[in-house]
């Protein structure tokens, strides 16, 4: 093993930096600070030697002369980085021992930490695992997003409904990973005109002339390498005005324009916007992705230019993905500066473009496809909407010559869609434009080629590809389950963090009874952590020998918590009506944000907590069911949850969920999973076999099918009296009291509301799935093994694997190691 950071580690000179930044960073001295200043001034420690590795990882050479990747997206759900960078680091048990001799416990200081929420779910989660993997396989890259004032909003519960409040990430001293790199900061403009001139060569040009400028700012948290001496920078651009405010050319409307805009501009990345899977098409949030793009791509030609190297080999060096379109901008952005300041040709402009981006889709659902009034991009970015309309008129070109006289062709694959107001739809404009566009699970990949771009996928051969999505081994094994870390090292040695297919190995250890109960103890271990938590957080008694089923994801119609809330009341209804019924006790364990604007969203969230608050205290349930809604869903809560789920609810729709990937974590940690074939459940199916998960629900043939032939709710709830009951018990006042009709909105949408998401076709599926589960519960010997075999064979799931694919796949890149 080569040398790492670990084998450098001085203890009293960490003790001594941890007591200077006691002093200097916060005020104070070790009689007096107290855990929040012990926490920040040994993070700023610790920080000394990531900042020092970033900065030599980023000088060396060998980097700087290697292909590397630079990822793209407006989205990283980093989560806490301490106990994380400690573990790369090597250093957890050192550290522990030096804080201990401050009298200080470092588990509880870790717990100090608040989370950086700088993003919403599933696809800001995956951006993070991803950086995770580039660093822990030594892939050259760079991770461009936002600095977010506030990230995802604070959820609380008020008499259960969701409030939303600020999330402030930041400490008032600052958060100490991050290091600012003022000498990258980068100017940006907006709106203005385009003018064309005469240059010295008589060529005709055309140049922006933007009407308002902003600055952006770089922060850089450092990714740290596990084990290796790697550190790359997550490089995250702040909005700044530049005072007073600087206008370098315009004309009277344009000043206005600027002026108004001015106070707004200035604030660019004061907000992550909190909607998942749903385009809300916002001014600002245009603003967002283009000042994003706009740094991040001057600051790409930045290095590839100070390392020496021509603008003419950026596609050999320089890779770009766009996290699904949210960094679109960043192709004509590209475009426009090779054209109007390196004055390069359409045709060699176009031949480095096209090969540098490439761009992964992360969803199906229409309303998150983004598109944009052509108005808006013309008013803020007229030279980037010149180069959407050339880019355009060349596919058109290509369309017309593969499919002559087909005017359907031209208008579904055109860049620009015709209509009362035309708008620039990014998805085409990402594949038309791009060497490379990938799903995120083999049946999302698929259903993109077969229902989103089959004709792109029939004009651009070779285009489409799949890369399955994965999660970090090391904080979504190692970091968040420590027992069953430890456990697993015992059998098999530690080469499955950075290897995990290792997992393998467990499988012969499936029947020995020795390590299911050593595996069922640490489950229960894990459980008895999750009950604490709940009884000291949230005042809720729960038994941890129940079934702990666990259902954490965005609050989203397509993945019905509804229809997990319809199982609860029906197992509801049968406890107190029929005395036949038994069930294993069991508590259905729920956490979600919905978006503030999703009406519906957030009356499921209230259903489900109405229904909690009736059934937690009824005399006549007692241990048998449980419902527990925790608050605040994030990634510190997670790690929490994740290792104490016995069931894993993966119920989308199918076709609907394009991959998931909290699926992956919790069969990763022994949980089994009841879920419908779609997106990576299809895959860990594969893997684990179909006798260690339960598969329930229509297909996605069998969804499109029936929706063709026209999908009628009533035809369920009029034929299955268990559904009609169980819908019928939120038609009352049974869990509003007095106020009879409040959870109408959840019925109502199931019903007469056409049911969109087909939650009462996959009802009794669903309720015998769960009988399934209820009984194979009852055998706990056989439960266990299932369990470690969910853990055995989960190991392609590591995003170390889907980073080997990108790189091997799409990027051509090689590890550097250093
Ligand atoms: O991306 C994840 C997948 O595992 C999930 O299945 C998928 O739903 C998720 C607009 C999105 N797709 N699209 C978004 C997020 C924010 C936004 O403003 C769309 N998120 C996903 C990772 O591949």
């Amino acid at each position: 093993m080569k040398s790492t950071v670990n084998k450098r580690f001085n203890k009293t000179a960490f003790q001594a930096a941890v007591n200077k930044y006691l002093v200097t960073k916060l005020a104070t001295l070790p009689e007096q600070a107290d855990a929040h200043a012990w926490r920040l001034a040994m993070e700023y420690a610790l920080a000394e030697t990531t900042t020092m590795n970033l900065l030599a990882t980023e000088q060396d050479p060998k980097i700087k002369n290697a292909r590397s990747v630079n990822y793209l997206s407006l989205e990283f759900l980093i989560g806490r980085l301490t106990g994380n960078n400690l573990i790369s680091m090597g250093l957890y048990e050192e550290v522990t021992v030096a804080m201990a001799e401050f009298g200080q416990n470092l588990t509880d200081l870790l717990e100090e930490e608040r989370d950086p929420a700088l993003g919403n779910g599933g696809l800001g989660r995956l951006a993070a695992c991803f950086m995770d993997s580039l660093a822990a396989e030594e892939y050259p890259a760079v991770g461009y997003g936002l600095h977010y004032e506030y990230g995802l909003f604070k959820q609380s519960f008020n008499d259960g409904r969701q409030q939303e409040a600020p999330d402030v990430w930041r400490d008032e001293t600052g958060y100490p990973w991050e290091v600012i790199r003022p000498e990258l900061a980068q100017k940006v403009g907006f709106y203005g005109k385009v003018e064309e001139y005469t240059d010295n060569d008589g060529l005709n040009q055309r140049r922006w002339l933007p009407g308002l400028q902003v600055e952006g700012m770089a922060w850089d948290l450092p990714i740290v390498g596990y084990n290796n001496n790697s550190v790359y920078p997550l490089r995250l651009w702040e909005c700044r005005a530049l005072a007073p405010f600087s206008l370098e050319r315009f004309d009277e409307g344009n000043y206005v324009a600027a002026q108004a805009s001015h106070i707004q501009a200035g604030n660019l990345t004061k907000v992550l916007y909190p909607n998942d899977n749903h385009d809300k098409g916002k001014e600002l949030r245009l603003m967002q992705q283009y000042f994003h793009c706009a740094c991040s791509v001057a600051d790409i030609l930045r290095r590839h230019q100070a390392a020496g190297h021509s603008i003419l080999d950026l596609a050999k060096l320089e890779s770009i993905q766009l996290n699904d379109t949210h960094p679109t901008i960043a192709i004509p952005e590209l475009l426009r500066i090779l054209l109007d300041e390196h004055h390069l040709s359409w045709d060699d402009a176009w031949a480095i473009s096209s090969k540098t981006f490439a761009y992964t889709n992360h969803t199906l659902l229409p309303e998150a496809l983004e598109t944009w009034g052509e108005q808006l991009m013309t008013t803020l970015l007229p030279r980037h909407m010149e180069i959407i309309f050339d880019i355009n008129l060349r596919l058109m070109g290509e369309v017309a010559h593969k499919w002559p006289g087909d005017i359907e062709k031209l208008r579904k694959l055109s860049i620009i869609q015709e209509g009362d107001e035309r708008r620039v739809r990014m998805a085409n404009l990402c594949v038309a434009s791009t060497y490379a566009v990938n799903g995120v699970a083999a049946m999302h990949t698929e259903l993109v080629k077969r229902d989103l771009f089959p004709e792109f996928n029939e004009l651009f051969p070779g285009r489409l590809h799949n890369v399955t999505n994965g999660v970090t081994p090391r904080r979504w094994l190692k970091f968040c389950n420590p027992k069953l870390s430890a456990l697993i090292s015992s059998k098999i040695g530690t080469g499955w963090i950075k290897d995990l297919g290792q997992l393998q190995k467990l499988e012969k250890f499936a029947d020995d009874s020795q390590f299911q109960m050593d595996f069922m103890c640490v489950k229960k271990a894990n459980k008895q952590r999750l009950t604490d938590w709940v009884a000291e957080n949230m005042g809720l008694t729960i038994n941890p020998d129940a079934i702990f089923d666990v259902q954490i994801k965005r609050l989203h119609e397509y993945k019905r918590q509804h229809l997990n809330l319809l199982h609860i009341l029906s197992l509801y209804h049968r406890l107190i009506n029929d005395a036949d019924f038994k069930m294993q006790p069991r508590v259905f364990i729920f956490a979600s944000k919905a978006a503030p604007g999703y009406e519906l969203a957030k009356e499921i969230i209230f259903a489900i907590n109405k229904v909690a608050e009736k059934i937690n205290n009824d005399p006549r349930i007692g241990d048998t069911l449980k419902v527990v809604f925790i608050p605040d869903y994030r990634v510190s809560l997670a790690e929490i949850i994740i290792p104490a789920a016995d069931v894993s609810e993966q119920i989308s729709t199918a076709g609907k969920e394009a991959s998931g990937t909290g699926n992956m974590k919790m069969a990763l940690n022994g949980a089994l999973t009841v879920g419908t074939m779609d997106g990576a459940n299809v895959e860990i199916r594969e893997e684990v076999g179909d006798d260690n998960i339960f598969i329930f629900g229509l297909n996605v043939d069998e969804v499109q099918a029936l929706q063709a032939k026209g999908y009628n709710p009533y035809d369920y709830y009029n034929s299955d009296q268990l559904l009609r009951t169980s819908l019928d018990l939120l038609a009352g006042d049974e869990f509003t009291p007095g106020q009879p009709g409040l959870l109408n909105a959840t019925r109502h949408s199931l019903l007469a509301g056409g049911d969109p998401y087909l939650v009462l076709a996959d009802f009794a599926d669903y309720v015998q799935a769960q009988g399934r589960i209820d009984k194979q519960y009852g055998d706990q010997k056989s439960w266990a093994k299932m369990a470690i075999l969910n853990t055995a064979r989960n190991g392609k799931f590591s995003s170390d694997r889907s980073i080997r694919d990108y790189a091997n796949n799409i990027w051509q890149l090689n590890a550097v190691s250093r």
